[in-house]
């Protein structure tokens, strides 16, 4: 009941989403931005980009038309590129944008836009400045693809989006309906089954009985995990201090013999070995043990009785409150 109710409430978080843009296409200010790797004529590149929803870039401030020269057409092998600047109709020399809207913008060349091959109605930007040139010139383009939430719809689970003022960082927001979160309000808290202890983002179990360190390990993956691995100081602290009385079968083993092992004691991201441990391992004791009350590791005989306790992910989701 209570659930169902807090299901139908509306916008408890609002979350700046990072815009993400296709994969080969670059992200500026609300914007995703496609390089062509091939020369062609305007209306081929025209439509490309329609391709993707897209059109040829649509430069309207200082600031883009220095994003689109840094990123593009300062690279030695690309140094021209078709924007989407367009004459509005013969024998006029107004310019629009490619879909026919009025274009505010401009950084013309010294002496452009001029009609030197007769008709020169699409416009190149070479060198940051801008010339018109014949629309059957051959040459790379850059398409632009608006990021709004029209165009992307990223909002998940019902929630609601928002495009944001133009001189934002980010393009949109989500507002979440409750109880999700997160950028696409696809986020939901992950929690631990019944009988679970939670630390960080894993699940500890101790399931009574001392074991030999196979035996132990073959109880935790029944159990969907695995003896700890412990990679953090404050993992170790979290067994020593939640199992008190328990020495405890860690998951890693010294590859003694050429035998098969899990976690190879030189391998290690986080140790806690007790004074000259790990010691004769020549008398193959390649088995780790934490050790109750101090929290120190000791390698023992593998074939040693020890007690168990468990890690694993954790199992099942729920919804962040
Ligand atoms: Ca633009
Ligand atoms: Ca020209």
């Amino acid at each position: 009941m209570i659930n169902s109710f807090l299901t139908i409430v509306l916008v408890l978080m609002v979350t700046r989403l990072q815009a993400a843009c296709p994969e080969g296409w670059i992200y500026w200010s609300r914007s995703c931005y496609y390089k062509s790797n091939q020369a062609e004529c305007h209306g081929s590149a025209v439509a490309f980009c329609k391709k993707f929803n897209a059109t040829l870039v649509n430069i309207n401030s200082k600031e883009e038309n220095e994003f689109v020269y840094k990123t593009f057409v300062s690279n030695p092998t690309f140094r021209r590129t078709y924007i989407g600047v367009v004459r509005k109709s013969c024998n006029n020399d107004t310019f629009v944008t490619s879909e026919g809207k009025p274009q505010r913008y401009f950084n013309w060349e010294t002496g452009q836009p001029n009609n030197l091959d007769t008709q020169e109605d699409c416009v190149e930007m070479r060198q940051k400045k801008w010339n018109n040139i014949n629309c059957g010139y051959m040459l790379p383009y850059v398409c632009e693809s608006k990021l709004t939430c029209e165009t992307t719809n990223p909002c998940k689970n019902g929630g609601r989006c928002v495009d944001l003022p133009h001189e934002s960082t980010a393009a949109y927001q989500c507002i979440c309906r409750y109880p999700f979160s997160g950028t696409h309000c696809d986020l939901r808290r992950k929690v631990c089954d019944k009988g679970w202890i939670a630390f960080r983002n894993h699940c500890y179990r101790s399931f009574p009985g001392v074991r030999p360190w196979t035996v132990a390990g073959m109880v935790c993956r029944r159990a969907g995990g695995d003896l700890p691995v412990v990679q953090l100081e404050e993992e170790n602290a979290f067994l020593r201090q939640t199992f008190p009385n328990l020495n405890l079968w860690l998951g890693i083993t010294e590859c003694l013999c050429g035998k098969k092992c899990s976690v190879d004691f030189d391998k290690v991201i986080y140790s806690n070995w007790d004074t000259c441990e790990p010691k004769d391992l020549d008398e193959a004791k390649g088995c780790a043990m934490l050790k109750k009350g101090t929290g120190n590791w000791k390698n023992r005989d593998c074939g040693e009785k020890h007690n168990v306790v468990c890690k694993r992910e954790p199992s099942r989701q729920i919804a962040v409150a």
